[in-house]
Protein backbone atom coordinates (compact mmCIF):
# COMPACT_ATOMS: atom_id res chain seq x y z
CA UNK A 1 0.00 0.00 0.00
CA UNK A 2 1.74 3.52 -0.75
CA UNK A 3 1.74 5.98 2.16
CA UNK A 4 -0.05 8.40 1.23
CA UNK A 5 0.76 10.59 4.79
CA UNK A 6 4.03 11.14 5.14
CA UNK A 7 5.76 12.96 1.89
CA UNK A 8 4.14 13.82 -1.69
CA UNK A 9 5.01 12.15 -4.91
CA UNK A 10 3.07 12.26 -7.82
CA UNK A 11 0.48 9.93 -8.73
CA UNK A 12 -0.08 7.90 -11.65
CA UNK A 13 -3.73 6.28 -12.43
CA UNK A 14 -3.28 3.37 -9.59
CA UNK A 15 -2.39 5.60 -7.21
CA UNK A 16 -5.13 7.77 -7.73
CA UNK A 17 -7.83 4.79 -7.68
CA UNK A 18 -6.03 3.89 -4.61
CA UNK A 19 -5.53 7.24 -3.15
CA UNK A 20 -9.66 7.13 -3.45
CA UNK A 21 -10.05 4.07 -1.73
CA UNK A 22 -7.83 4.94 1.30
CA UNK A 23 -8.52 8.59 1.80
CA UNK A 24 -11.90 9.51 1.03
CA UNK A 25 -15.13 8.06 1.93
CA UNK A 26 -17.15 8.90 -0.97
CA UNK A 27 -17.43 5.34 -2.88
CA UNK A 28 -19.01 2.57 -1.54
CA UNK A 29 -16.68 -0.65 0.51
CA UNK A 30 -17.45 -2.79 -2.83
CA UNK A 31 -16.52 0.09 -5.41
CA UNK A 32 -14.98 -1.33 -8.81
CA UNK A 33 -12.64 1.69 -9.15
CA UNK A 34 -10.78 2.22 -12.48
CA UNK A 35 -8.91 5.48 -13.13
CA UNK A 36 -7.73 7.56 -16.03
CA UNK A 37 -5.52 11.01 -16.33
CA UNK A 38 -7.51 12.97 -18.30
CA UNK A 39 -5.22 16.52 -17.80
CA UNK A 40 -4.33 18.33 -20.63
CA UNK A 41 -3.06 21.76 -19.41
CA UNK A 42 0.32 22.55 -18.87
CA UNK A 43 0.42 22.43 -14.82
CA UNK A 44 -1.16 19.85 -13.04
CA UNK A 45 -2.13 16.14 -13.44
CA UNK A 46 -6.05 15.90 -13.49
CA UNK A 47 -7.28 11.58 -11.99
CA UNK A 48 -10.93 10.73 -13.16
CA UNK A 49 -12.00 7.87 -10.91
CA UNK A 50 -15.08 6.42 -11.70
CA UNK A 51 -17.16 2.86 -9.86
CA UNK A 52 -17.80 0.59 -12.89
CA UNK A 53 -20.53 -0.70 -9.97
CA UNK A 54 -22.73 2.56 -10.03
CA UNK A 55 -21.04 4.67 -12.63
CA UNK A 56 -20.70 7.61 -10.27
CA UNK A 57 -16.92 9.35 -10.42
CA UNK A 58 -14.97 12.16 -9.69
CA UNK A 59 -12.11 14.17 -10.10
CA UNK A 60 -8.63 13.97 -8.27
CA UNK A 61 -6.50 17.00 -9.27
CA UNK A 62 -2.78 16.94 -8.25
CA UNK A 63 -0.32 20.00 -8.31
CA UNK A 64 3.09 19.13 -8.43
CA UNK A 65 6.39 20.77 -7.43
CA UNK A 66 7.25 20.98 -11.44
CA UNK A 67 4.73 21.93 -14.34
CA UNK A 68 3.85 18.11 -16.00
CA UNK A 69 5.37 19.81 -19.03
CA UNK A 70 8.78 20.14 -18.03
CA UNK A 71 10.77 19.42 -14.44
CA UNK A 72 12.43 22.75 -15.24
CA UNK A 73 9.26 24.85 -14.72
CA UNK A 74 9.51 24.99 -10.81
CA UNK A 75 5.78 26.13 -9.70
CA UNK A 76 4.54 26.29 -6.25
CA UNK A 77 2.56 23.37 -5.27
CA UNK A 78 -0.14 25.93 -2.90
CA UNK A 79 -1.78 26.77 -5.49
CA UNK A 80 -3.47 23.32 -5.31
CA UNK A 81 -4.65 25.10 -2.06
CA UNK A 82 -5.51 28.49 -3.71
CA UNK A 83 -7.65 26.73 -6.02
CA UNK A 84 -9.51 24.62 -3.43
CA UNK A 85 -10.17 27.27 -0.86
CA UNK A 86 -11.23 30.01 -4.20
CA UNK A 87 -13.52 27.12 -4.70
CA UNK A 88 -14.94 26.86 -1.93
CA UNK A 89 -15.63 30.24 -1.25
CA UNK A 90 -16.95 30.87 -5.18
CA UNK A 91 -19.27 28.22 -4.52
CA UNK A 92 -20.87 30.19 -1.99
CA UNK A 93 -20.65 33.44 -3.23
CA UNK A 94 -21.68 32.33 -6.97
CA UNK A 95 -23.95 29.16 -5.96
CA UNK A 96 -23.85 26.41 -9.00
CA UNK A 97 -21.31 28.15 -10.68
CA UNK A 98 -18.42 25.89 -9.39
CA UNK A 99 -17.43 21.85 -9.03
CA UNK A 100 -17.93 21.00 -5.06
CA UNK A 101 -14.80 20.29 -3.57
CA UNK A 102 -14.55 17.68 -1.46
CA UNK A 103 -11.36 17.35 -0.10
CA UNK A 104 -7.85 19.14 -0.35
CA UNK A 105 -4.43 17.31 0.56
CA UNK A 106 -1.45 19.54 1.41
CA UNK A 107 0.80 16.60 1.81
CA UNK A 108 -0.46 15.15 -1.79
CA UNK A 109 -0.93 18.74 -3.07
CA UNK A 110 -4.26 17.27 -4.54
CA UNK A 111 -8.02 17.98 -4.18
CA UNK A 112 -10.79 16.03 -4.77
CA UNK A 113 -14.00 17.57 -6.35
CA UNK A 114 -17.06 17.00 -8.91
CA UNK A 115 -16.36 15.30 -12.15
CA UNK A 116 -18.14 17.03 -14.80
CA UNK A 117 -17.99 15.05 -17.87
CA UNK A 118 -21.65 15.60 -18.42
CA UNK A 119 -20.13 19.50 -19.60
CA UNK A 120 -17.81 20.32 -22.44
CA UNK A 121 -14.96 22.74 -22.41
CA UNK A 122 -16.40 25.78 -24.09
CA UNK A 123 -13.18 26.69 -26.54
CA UNK A 124 -13.86 23.23 -28.06
CA UNK A 125 -17.37 23.75 -28.11
CA UNK A 126 -17.05 27.09 -29.81
CA UNK A 127 -14.49 25.26 -32.23
CA UNK A 128 -17.35 23.36 -33.12
CA UNK A 129 -19.52 26.43 -33.66
CA UNK A 130 -21.97 25.33 -31.11
CA UNK A 131 -24.07 28.20 -29.40
CA UNK A 132 -24.64 28.85 -25.64
CA UNK A 133 -27.81 31.79 -25.60
CA UNK A 134 -27.48 31.42 -21.55
CA UNK A 135 -23.86 31.86 -21.64
CA UNK A 136 -23.86 35.53 -21.09
CA UNK A 137 -26.32 36.12 -18.43
CA UNK A 138 -24.72 32.84 -16.58
CA UNK A 139 -20.99 34.52 -16.46
CA UNK A 140 -21.86 37.89 -15.89
CA UNK A 141 -23.65 36.51 -12.54
CA UNK A 142 -20.56 34.69 -11.66
CA UNK A 143 -18.23 37.65 -12.58
CA UNK A 144 -20.20 40.19 -10.61
CA UNK A 145 -20.90 38.37 -7.43
CA UNK A 146 -17.83 37.19 -7.11
CA UNK A 147 -15.87 40.57 -8.26
CA UNK A 148 -17.75 42.68 -6.14
CA UNK A 149 -18.74 40.56 -3.29
CA UNK A 150 -14.71 40.12 -2.42
CA UNK A 151 -14.36 43.57 -2.81
CA UNK A 152 -13.63 46.61 -0.17
CA UNK A 153 -16.81 48.30 -1.47
CA UNK A 154 -18.99 45.04 0.63
CA UNK A 155 -16.45 43.39 2.81
CA UNK A 156 -15.03 44.63 6.06
CA UNK A 157 -11.22 45.69 4.92
CA UNK A 158 -9.64 43.87 7.90
CA UNK A 159 -11.09 40.70 6.95
CA UNK A 160 -10.51 41.64 3.09
CA UNK A 161 -7.18 41.89 3.89
CA UNK A 162 -7.15 38.58 5.12
CA UNK A 163 -8.25 37.08 2.39
CA UNK A 164 -5.61 39.24 0.57
CA UNK A 165 -3.08 37.31 2.34
CA UNK A 166 -5.00 34.04 1.82
CA UNK A 167 -4.83 34.02 -1.57
CA UNK A 168 -1.19 35.68 -1.89
CA UNK A 169 -0.22 33.74 -5.21
CA UNK A 170 2.96 34.91 -5.75
CA UNK A 171 4.65 32.39 -8.56
CA UNK A 172 1.51 31.93 -10.31
CA UNK A 173 1.19 36.12 -10.33
CA UNK A 174 4.92 35.74 -11.66
CA UNK A 175 3.72 33.98 -15.01
CA UNK A 176 0.86 35.88 -15.42
CA UNK A 177 3.33 38.94 -15.11
CA UNK A 178 6.04 37.46 -17.51
CA UNK A 179 3.87 35.67 -20.14
CA UNK A 180 0.82 38.39 -20.30
CA UNK A 181 2.60 42.01 -19.70
CA UNK A 182 6.27 41.44 -20.43
CA UNK A 183 7.40 38.87 -22.74
CA UNK A 184 4.62 39.79 -25.75
CA UNK A 185 5.79 43.50 -26.02
CA UNK A 186 9.19 42.71 -26.45
CA UNK A 187 11.70 40.95 -29.27
CA UNK A 188 12.63 38.19 -26.68
CA UNK A 189 13.47 34.72 -27.32
CA UNK A 190 10.54 33.02 -24.89
CA UNK A 191 8.22 34.21 -27.58
CA UNK A 192 7.07 31.91 -29.99
CA UNK A 193 5.53 33.81 -32.78
CA UNK A 194 4.16 31.96 -35.76
CA UNK A 195 6.75 32.55 -38.67
CA UNK A 196 4.58 34.46 -40.79
CA UNK A 197 3.48 36.76 -38.29
CA UNK A 198 6.43 37.76 -37.13
CA UNK A 199 7.74 40.75 -39.56
CA UNK A 200 4.35 42.36 -38.47
CA UNK A 201 4.90 41.92 -34.71
CA UNK A 202 8.08 43.45 -35.14
CA UNK A 203 6.43 46.49 -36.93
CA UNK A 204 3.42 46.74 -34.78
CA UNK A 205 3.85 45.35 -31.38
CA UNK A 206 8.10 45.78 -30.75
CA UNK A 207 8.58 49.18 -32.05
CA UNK A 208 5.65 50.86 -30.55
CA UNK A 209 7.23 52.79 -27.82
CA UNK A 210 3.72 54.09 -26.28
CA UNK A 211 2.38 50.61 -26.73
CA UNK A 212 5.50 49.66 -24.34
CA UNK A 213 4.86 52.27 -21.56
CA UNK A 214 1.02 51.56 -21.59
CA UNK A 215 1.65 48.09 -20.92
CA UNK A 216 4.18 48.78 -18.30
CA UNK A 217 1.84 50.75 -16.68
CA UNK A 218 -1.05 47.98 -16.55
CA UNK A 219 2.17 45.61 -15.66
CA UNK A 220 2.07 47.73 -12.72
CA UNK A 221 -1.79 47.73 -12.13
CA UNK A 222 -1.90 44.12 -11.91
CA UNK A 223 0.79 43.94 -9.15
CA UNK A 224 -0.43 46.65 -7.41
CA UNK A 225 -4.17 46.94 -7.68
CA UNK A 226 -5.76 44.33 -4.96
CA UNK A 227 -9.43 45.06 -5.75
CA UNK A 228 -11.57 42.01 -6.46
CA UNK A 229 -10.68 38.27 -5.86
CA UNK A 230 -9.67 36.54 -9.23
CA UNK A 231 -10.13 33.84 -10.93
CA UNK A 232 -6.81 34.74 -12.53
CA UNK A 233 -6.96 32.61 -16.01
CA UNK A 234 -10.37 33.01 -17.48
CA UNK A 235 -10.35 31.95 -20.50
CA UNK A 236 -13.17 29.79 -22.52
CA UNK A 237 -10.83 26.23 -21.37
CA UNK A 238 -11.38 27.19 -17.64
CA UNK A 239 -14.86 27.14 -18.55
CA UNK A 240 -17.01 23.70 -18.68
CA UNK A 241 -20.69 24.18 -20.25
CA UNK A 242 -23.56 22.57 -21.23
CA UNK A 243 -26.72 24.24 -22.91
CA UNK A 244 -28.59 25.36 -19.21
CA UNK A 245 -24.79 25.06 -17.40
CA UNK A 246 -21.79 27.37 -16.86
CA UNK A 247 -19.19 25.68 -14.42
CA UNK A 248 -15.74 27.52 -14.25
CA UNK A 249 -12.80 25.38 -12.96
CA UNK A 250 -8.91 25.86 -12.79
CA UNK A 251 -8.37 29.16 -10.30
CA UNK A 252 -5.06 28.35 -9.63
CA UNK A 253 -3.99 31.44 -10.58
CA UNK A 254 -6.25 33.64 -7.96
CA UNK A 255 -5.31 36.88 -6.15
CA UNK A 256 -6.24 39.82 -5.22
CA UNK A 257 -5.97 42.16 -8.50
CA UNK A 258 -7.95 44.36 -11.09
CA UNK A 259 -11.80 43.05 -11.40
CA UNK A 260 -11.44 43.80 -14.84
CA UNK A 261 -8.66 40.99 -15.75
CA UNK A 262 -11.17 38.45 -15.41
CA UNK A 263 -14.08 40.02 -17.87
CA UNK A 264 -10.86 40.63 -20.03
CA UNK A 265 -10.27 37.46 -20.65
CA UNK A 266 -13.45 36.07 -21.38
CA UNK A 267 -14.07 38.98 -23.83
CA UNK A 268 -10.82 38.48 -25.94
CA UNK A 269 -11.40 34.58 -25.52
CA UNK A 270 -14.54 34.97 -27.43
CA UNK A 271 -12.71 36.86 -29.89
CA UNK A 272 -10.42 33.68 -30.40
CA UNK A 273 -13.56 32.03 -31.51
CA UNK A 274 -15.22 34.53 -33.71
CA UNK A 275 -11.64 34.99 -35.80
CA UNK A 276 -11.67 30.69 -35.25
CA UNK A 277 -15.27 31.04 -36.96
CA UNK A 278 -14.67 33.53 -39.85
CA UNK A 279 -11.79 31.35 -41.24
CA UNK A 280 -13.46 28.25 -40.60
CA UNK A 281 -16.88 28.04 -41.47
CA UNK A 282 -17.26 27.82 -45.05
CA UNK A 283 -21.36 28.91 -45.76
CA UNK A 284 -21.56 32.06 -45.21
CA UNK A 285 -25.27 32.34 -43.67
CA UNK A 286 -23.89 29.73 -41.43
CA UNK A 287 -21.28 31.85 -40.59
CA UNK A 288 -22.59 34.91 -40.43
CA UNK A 289 -25.15 33.96 -38.12
CA UNK A 290 -22.85 32.44 -35.75
CA UNK A 291 -20.34 36.12 -36.10
CA UNK A 292 -23.54 37.56 -35.12
CA UNK A 293 -24.06 35.33 -32.25
CA UNK A 294 -20.64 35.93 -30.68
CA UNK A 295 -20.66 39.79 -31.63
CA UNK A 296 -23.97 39.62 -29.58
CA UNK A 297 -22.39 37.21 -26.54
CA UNK A 298 -19.32 39.94 -26.16
CA UNK A 299 -21.72 43.05 -26.11
CA UNK A 300 -23.90 41.17 -23.49
CA UNK A 301 -21.12 40.37 -21.23
CA UNK A 302 -19.81 43.81 -21.00
CA UNK A 303 -23.61 45.38 -20.41
CA UNK A 304 -25.24 42.57 -18.26
CA UNK A 305 -22.01 42.58 -16.11
CA UNK A 306 -22.27 46.03 -15.96
CA UNK A 307 -25.81 46.25 -15.22
CA UNK A 308 -26.00 43.32 -12.44
CA UNK A 309 -22.76 44.67 -11.02
CA UNK A 310 -24.66 47.87 -10.15
CA UNK A 311 -27.95 46.54 -9.06
CA UNK A 312 -25.43 44.14 -6.57
CA UNK A 313 -23.92 47.43 -5.43
CA UNK A 314 -26.86 48.64 -3.95
CA UNK A 315 -28.18 45.49 -2.29
CA UNK A 316 -24.46 44.45 -0.84
CA UNK A 317 -22.38 47.51 -0.33
CA UNK A 318 -21.12 48.14 3.57
CA UNK A 319 -18.01 51.20 3.16
CA UNK A 320 -19.92 54.39 3.18
CA UNK A 321 -17.68 56.53 0.93
CA UNK A 322 -18.82 53.94 -1.58
CA UNK A 323 -21.81 55.23 -1.69
CA UNK A 324 -20.93 59.05 -2.40
CA UNK A 325 -23.27 59.58 -5.69
CA UNK A 326 -21.49 59.05 -8.77
CA UNK A 327 -18.75 56.84 -7.25
CA UNK A 328 -20.19 53.48 -8.21
CA UNK A 329 -20.54 54.84 -11.62
CA UNK A 330 -16.83 55.77 -11.34
CA UNK A 331 -15.48 52.49 -10.14
CA UNK A 332 -17.81 50.37 -12.92
CA UNK A 333 -16.25 52.66 -15.22
CA UNK A 334 -12.52 51.91 -14.19
CA UNK A 335 -13.02 48.30 -14.23
CA UNK A 336 -14.51 48.69 -17.58
CA UNK A 337 -11.20 50.33 -18.75
CA UNK A 338 -9.44 47.32 -17.07
CA UNK A 339 -11.19 44.96 -18.60
CA UNK A 340 -10.88 46.31 -22.42
CA UNK A 341 -6.86 46.72 -21.14
CA UNK A 342 -7.13 42.93 -20.66
CA UNK A 343 -8.67 42.02 -23.27
CA UNK A 344 -6.16 43.54 -25.20
CA UNK A 345 -3.16 41.80 -23.39
CA UNK A 346 -4.59 38.43 -23.95
CA UNK A 347 -5.45 38.85 -27.62
CA UNK A 348 -1.81 40.13 -27.71
CA UNK A 349 -0.11 37.27 -25.43
CA UNK A 350 -1.86 34.73 -26.89
CA UNK A 351 -0.46 35.36 -30.38
CA UNK A 352 3.12 36.73 -29.53
CA UNK A 353 3.91 34.79 -26.24
CA UNK A 354 4.78 30.95 -25.82
CA UNK A 355 1.37 30.21 -24.78
CA UNK A 356 -1.29 29.50 -27.91
CA UNK A 357 -4.66 29.19 -27.89
CA UNK A 358 -6.27 26.57 -30.45
CA UNK A 359 -8.59 28.82 -31.54
CA UNK A 360 -5.69 30.60 -34.01
CA UNK A 361 -2.77 27.38 -33.93
CA UNK A 362 -5.89 24.75 -35.87
CA UNK A 363 -6.46 27.57 -38.49
CA UNK A 364 -4.82 25.13 -41.34
CA UNK A 365 -4.06 27.13 -43.91
CA UNK A 366 -0.60 29.83 -43.23
CA UNK A 367 -2.28 33.08 -44.94
CA UNK A 368 -5.10 32.62 -43.06
CA UNK A 369 -3.70 32.03 -39.32
CA UNK A 370 -1.65 35.27 -40.22
CA UNK A 371 -4.47 37.17 -41.30
CA UNK A 372 -6.12 35.93 -37.99
CA UNK A 373 -3.49 36.85 -35.77
CA UNK A 374 -3.20 40.01 -37.37
CA UNK A 375 -6.80 40.85 -36.57
CA UNK A 376 -6.00 39.64 -32.92
CA UNK A 377 -3.02 41.71 -32.25
CA UNK A 378 -4.37 44.66 -34.07
CA UNK A 379 -7.39 44.71 -31.80
CA UNK A 380 -5.48 43.60 -28.78
CA UNK A 381 -3.63 46.71 -29.62
CA UNK A 382 -6.57 49.01 -29.83
CA UNK A 383 -8.16 47.83 -26.91
CA UNK A 384 -5.08 48.91 -24.62
CA UNK A 385 -4.19 52.18 -26.27
CA UNK A 386 -7.97 53.31 -26.57
CA UNK A 387 -9.32 51.75 -23.16
CA UNK A 388 -10.26 55.07 -21.75
CA UNK A 389 -12.51 55.31 -24.26
CA UNK A 390 -14.18 51.67 -24.59
CA UNK A 391 -17.24 51.35 -22.25
CA UNK A 392 -20.10 49.63 -23.95
CA UNK A 393 -20.83 46.31 -25.09
CA UNK A 394 -20.86 48.09 -28.68
CA UNK A 395 -17.33 49.66 -28.05
CA UNK A 396 -15.98 46.33 -27.63
CA UNK A 397 -17.63 45.05 -30.43
CA UNK A 398 -16.76 48.08 -33.26
CA UNK A 399 -13.28 47.59 -31.96
CA UNK A 400 -13.36 44.15 -33.00
CA UNK A 401 -15.37 45.15 -36.60
CA UNK A 402 -12.63 47.62 -37.34
CA UNK A 403 -9.80 45.68 -36.66
CA UNK A 404 -11.19 42.83 -39.00
CA UNK A 405 -11.99 45.59 -41.21
CA UNK A 406 -8.18 46.11 -42.25
CA UNK A 407 -7.17 42.66 -42.69
CA UNK A 408 -9.73 41.47 -44.27
CA UNK A 409 -8.38 41.80 -48.05
CA UNK A 410 -12.36 43.44 -48.50
CA UNK A 411 -13.83 40.62 -48.45
CA UNK A 412 -16.00 41.43 -45.45
CA UNK A 413 -19.68 41.59 -45.71
CA UNK A 414 -20.87 44.33 -43.71
CA UNK A 415 -24.55 44.90 -43.01
CA UNK A 416 -24.98 47.55 -40.09
CA UNK A 417 -28.61 47.33 -39.78
CA UNK A 418 -28.66 43.04 -39.86
CA UNK A 419 -26.05 43.48 -37.37
CA UNK A 420 -24.74 40.52 -40.10
CA UNK A 421 -20.24 40.21 -40.12
CA UNK A 422 -18.52 38.02 -42.56
CA UNK A 423 -14.71 37.33 -43.51
CA UNK A 424 -14.09 35.29 -46.77
CA UNK A 425 -12.10 31.46 -46.15
CA UNK A 426 -10.30 32.64 -48.88
CA UNK A 427 -6.46 32.50 -48.44
C1 LIG B 1 3.05 27.83 -18.01
S1 LIG B 1 1.41 28.20 -17.85
C2 LIG B 1 0.98 28.96 -19.37
C3 LIG B 1 -0.38 29.51 -19.38
O1 LIG B 1 -1.31 28.46 -19.10
C4 LIG B 1 -2.23 28.90 -18.11
O2 LIG B 1 -3.52 28.49 -18.41
C5 LIG B 1 -2.10 30.41 -18.07
O3 LIG B 1 -2.92 31.02 -19.04
C6 LIG B 1 -0.67 30.58 -18.36
O4 LIG B 1 -0.35 31.88 -18.81
MG1 LIG C 1 -5.53 26.22 -16.39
Amino acid sequence: MRDFASAYFTMNETDAAEYVRERLNIFAEDADLECREIGDGNLNYVFKVTDLNSGQSIIVKQAGPVARISDAFKVSPDRNRIESEILALQGELAQGFVPKVYSYDPVMNCCVMDDLSDHEIMRSALLNHKKFPLFADQITTFLARTLLLTSDVVMGHKEKKGRVQQFTNPELCEITEDLVYTEPFYNCEQNDVFEGTKEFVHQTIWNDRELALETAKLKFDFMTKAQSLLHGDLHTGSIFIKEDSVKIIDPEFAFYGPAGYDIGNVVANLIFAYVHASYTIKEEKRKNEYLQYLEETISQVIELFSRKFLELWDEAVTEQTATVPGFKEWYVDSILEDTAAAAGLELCRRVIGIAHVKDLTSISDEENRVEAEKICVTAGKAFILERASIRSGNDFVKVLRRSVDQFSKGAINHDNTSNSHSISTAG
